[in-house]
């Protein structure tokens, strides 16, 4: 049977790479194939070990350096074809130049077709790859492939592939409010709306879709009697979009005995959120609400989200979601192009308000296939060159590399840092630990762990509190 090395390079997030378990699942309902997913190990030595007859690579764009030395590496010690997917290639589909084969897009069918290549003609011809949609190959990309719908066609993720036991299913925050075992899921694929920063839309289309309520519970149902998860980060772009699937999720939930046994975190727009979807969220066990709230300035959020949301929506949002008794989170953009002081200290007004209990404070950073990213490219801060140094783009503090605003933000900077780290402190405090973490904690497995890793524990603790 052909084996295929599915290779995520993310070392260190807890959610576990499940865009590579959809590949491997799609794959193993259309075909014989024998998928290892190399994740969380050295990762050269696993794909190796693994013989491989395949290997894919998984990169976003702060990922490609990385991509691109491991295919080098791979080059010298296997003989098979590689191949690099996900929003890098998506993006810049001339970068293919270390692979053999760019898979654009959405990869399910794409990867399931340049399989059966590879299989029939035991290895990948360029000429033959010409006839396949939705790839990058030297010199040339096909015809993009239109997307899976309905998307339930693809089936849950190949978890079991994964490292759940030992990597994704130990307990951390998976919100700041508590600390406890739980898992990332997805129940719609894409976004209708453009927001300058985000190159979400430019990789799914601006049409969103949405798994079934059933597919979606059953995910749930599974994840619960199989893996023991009781909370689950949603994380699609637009989880309550559609009222009457969020309905009937609430009620397949109460029938298969669920309700008020799992809890969520999910991500929500401002302008699409009212009493009748916080009633919902409520009654199907969210306890948290993450929203982009990104400014509280008029003018900048209309920057970054065009006419579609206002600051008043922002504002009202928070407030609604407060009401109904969920925590909030709210994550801002700063470093915009215009941006005054008056603008800053509204978005600063809108962050230390009560309604907002975490902050995620972001820099504006330019991402390929967005106006931005054209923007950066006219003022000399990034290019499309594949030798790029695409590291840069992974900012998670105040990095001038391409800073696109006009202000001098350093003294701004430490000021909303201040009050991201004073909200932190704040929840430390309501920290709860439920049943789920106490049972893992008192597993006689842990405590052998533990017991021959305890000048590790300190460092486990610092990471597990830095999310
Ligand atoms: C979850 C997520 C994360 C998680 C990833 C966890 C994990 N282990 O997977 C975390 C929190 C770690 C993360 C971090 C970051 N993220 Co992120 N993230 C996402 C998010 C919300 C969902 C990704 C996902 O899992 N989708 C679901 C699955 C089904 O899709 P997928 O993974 O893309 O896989 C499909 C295809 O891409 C393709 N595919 C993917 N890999 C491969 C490999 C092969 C061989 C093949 C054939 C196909 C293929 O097929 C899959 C099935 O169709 C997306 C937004 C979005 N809606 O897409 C942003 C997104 C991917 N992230 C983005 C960014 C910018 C970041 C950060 C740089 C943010 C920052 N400043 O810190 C960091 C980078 C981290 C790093 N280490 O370098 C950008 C990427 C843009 C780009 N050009 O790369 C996105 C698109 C959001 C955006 N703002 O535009 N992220």
């Amino acid at each position: 049977m052909i084996r295929l090395a599915l290779v995520s390079l993310n070392q260190t997030s807890s959610d576990p790479p499940l865009g590579l378990a959809y590949l491997a699942s799609y794959l193993r309902k259309n075909m014989e194939i024998d998928v290892v997913i190399v994740d969380k190990e050295d990762l050269l030595a696993g794909t190796v070990r693994s013989k491989p007859d395949a290997v894919g690579i998984s990169a976003m764009s702060t990922e490609y350096p990385v991509a691109r030395s491991l295919a080098r590496a791979l080059r010298q010690e296997l003989e098979v074809p590689l191949m690099l997917g996900g929003h890098h290639i998506t993006a810049m589909p001339s970068h293919v130049v270390d692979f053999d084969v760019g898979i654009i897009g959405e990869g399910e069918q794409t990867l399931l077709e340049v399989m059966c290549l590879i299989e029939m003609d035991g290895g990948l011809s360029q000429d033959k790859l010409k006839l396949i949609k939705g790839v990058a190959g030297h010199g040339f990309v096909t015809e993009r492939r239109g997307l899976i719908d309905p998307i339930d066609a693809i089936p849950y993720p190949a978890r079991d592939l994964l490292r759940m036991k030992d990597v994704y299913l130990v307990p951390r925050r998976l919100d700041f409010s508590k600390f406890s075992v739980g898992t990332t899921l997805f129940t719609s694929r894409g976004c209708p709306y453009d927001c300058t920063f985000c190159s979400s839309w430019c990789f799914w289309g601006r049409k969103i879709r949405f798994h079934s309520a059933g597919y979606v519970v059953g995910e749930i149902k599974e994840l619960v009697d199989r893996w023991h998860v009781k909370e689950f980060l949603i994380y699609d772009d637009l989880f309550a979009m559609n009222l009457k699937r969020l309905e009937d999720i609430v009620n397949k939930l109460g029938e298969e005995g669920l309700r008020g046994e799992v809890e969520f975190l999910a991500l929500g727009r401002a302008n699409l959120i009212n009493d009748k979807v916080c009633d919902l969220l409520k009654r199907m066990g969210v306890r948290t609400m993450g929203f982009g709230l990104e400014s509280g300035s008029e003018k900048t959020l209309s920057f970054l989200k065009g006419k579609s949301v206002t600051v008043k929506q922002n504002w009202d949002a928070v407030r609604l979601c407060k009401k109904y008794g969920f925590n909030v989170t709210g994550s801002f953009i700063i470093g915009n192009p215009g941006e005054t002081e008056e603008d800053l200290e509204q978005t600063y007004k809108l962050m230390a308000s009560p309604y907002i209990d975490f902050i995620e404070l972001n820099q504006l950073t330019p991402l390929p296939a967005t106006e931005l990213w054209d923007f950066a490219k006219s003022k000399g801060l990034v290019d499309d060159s594949p030798d790029f140094d695409y590291t840069k783009l992974f900012v998670t503090h105040f990095k001038s590399d391409f800073y696109l605003g006009d202000l001098d933000i350093k003294t701004y900077h430490k000021w909303f840092e201040k009050l991201e780290v004073l909200k932190r402190q704040k929840n430390y405090r309501r920290l709860t630990i439920n049943l789920a973490f106490l049972k893992w904690i008192f597993n006689p497995a842990f405590i052998k762990k533990a017991m021959r890793h305890l000048n590790e524990i300190p460092t486990y603790i610092r990471n597990v509190f830095r999310h």
